[in-house]
Parts: structure tokens; sequence; C-alpha cells
């Protein structure tokens, strides 16, 4: 049994997507992040928060441990390719994105969006605008010459880092002066699975 706890209004979209390029059977608790302190739910995550995978009696929490895992147990030779090298670039890249991109980016997602308007700081959602230059800028770099991350194959790294950015859109970020990114991102996030996620609870 495979089954996968939270919304796809959440992070949780990010393994659904996993769970749909993967093409693996399961079953979605659409459970709202009001939701996710409840006892039934801590007692699977105790940190009360979603995504959670429940697959066959393994519990995994943090979204990006779960796509990791998903990809090396669903995804041998698609997401997940063979050789160790490889997995340093899948584990670097989905790293790097929790640790380099994903903080800026709730910074200025809570201050343009989510935050009550009189409790919205513009001054700190620009400063995050401006350290998001330095890593997208490493990350233009990196896709020269390359359909994706680790070359010409969509892998779980390009999933990863792709799912963290897909707030952009939505925050509409201007992209323009990295034109790698901007195509990369595009590409990523069109994907069939990608847009079955959005149409998910
Ligand atoms: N680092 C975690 C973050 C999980 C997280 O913060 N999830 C939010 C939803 S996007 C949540 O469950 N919030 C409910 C709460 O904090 O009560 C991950 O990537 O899975």
């Amino acid at each position: 049994m495979t089954k996968l706890h939270g919304t796809s209004r959440s992070r949780s979209a990010r393994s659904l997507w996993a769970l749909e390029e993967l093409g693996v059977k399961y079953e979605h608790n659409p459970m709202p992040t009001t939701e996710a302190k409840s006892p039934a739910h801590l007692k699977l995550n105790p940190n009360g928060h979603v995504p959670v995978l429940e697959d066959d009696g393994v519990v995994v929490w943090e979204s990006m441990a779960i796509n990791l895992y998903l990809a090396e147990k669903y995804g041998r030779n698609t997401l997940w390719p063979p050789e160790p090298a490889a997995h340093a670039d899948i584990y670097k890249w989905s790293f790097w994105a929790m640790t380099e991109v994903e903080p800026h980016l709730i910074t200025i997602l809570r201050n343009r969006v989510m935050n009550a308007p009189e409790n919205r700081d513009e001054k700190a959602a620009q400063a995050a605008v401006e350290a998001l230059k330095a890593p997208f800028n490493a990350l233009e770099e990196s896709l020269k010459g390359k359909e994706y991350l680790l070359g010409k194959n969509f892998t779980i790294a390009d999933l990863n880092v792709a799912a963290v950015m897909s707030w952009i859109p939505m925050l509409k970020l201007d992209l323009s002066s990295t034109p790698n990114v901007q195509a990369w991102l595009q590409k990523c996030l069109s994907r069939e699975a990608n847009k079955r996620v959005r149409a998910l609870k």
C-alpha cells in the first residue's frame, strides 16, 4: 500500500508529482495543513507537517527524502540513473534547492502573498529577491548546453529543484536574466505529471 498524506496545495505537491511521474499506484489523503498537528498525524510525523509517505510499512517525511526514496525504489533507469556520481548530483541539487533557494522563496511568499497586508514587509521580500540572484546564476551556469541538470534526461534532481521553484510563476519573479533557468523551469513545470497534480485536491 502506498499512501501520500497532504493536500496538493502544500509541499505535498512535490511528492505527488514524483508519484505521478513514476506511475506508482497510490492513495491520496488530501489532508489540509490545518490538520497536520492532529494526534493521528503526529504519530506519523512528529513534526506535524505534510507531506508524509506510507509505503508498504515504511513511513517517510520531508518532501525531498520522500522523493529520493520514491525515485530510488520505483524509478531505476528513469528518474534515478544507476551511477553513484549521478546520485551525488541528485543529492547536491536537492539539498541546494532546500537550503539556497526555498528559504528566500518562502520569505517572498509570506511578504507578498500569505501574510495579512498589514504584516507584509516588502523590504524583506526585495532582499530575498536579491539573495536569489547568486543561486539562480549558479543554476544558469550549470544548465548551459544541457537539457536537464544531469544532462539529456529528466531526473529526480530536476523534479526536486523545479518543484521547490514552482512558486516562481505565481510570484511573478522575473527570470529573464537567467534564460536557461527560465526555459528549463517552464519545461519541467509543463510536464503532464505535474499538471495532473495541480488538478488534485
Ligand atoms: N521541510 C518540510 C516542510 C514541511 C512543511 O512545513 N509543510 C507545511 C505545509 S507546506 C505544513 O505541514 N504545515 C502545517 C503546520 O506547520 O502546521 C518538507 O519539505 O516536507
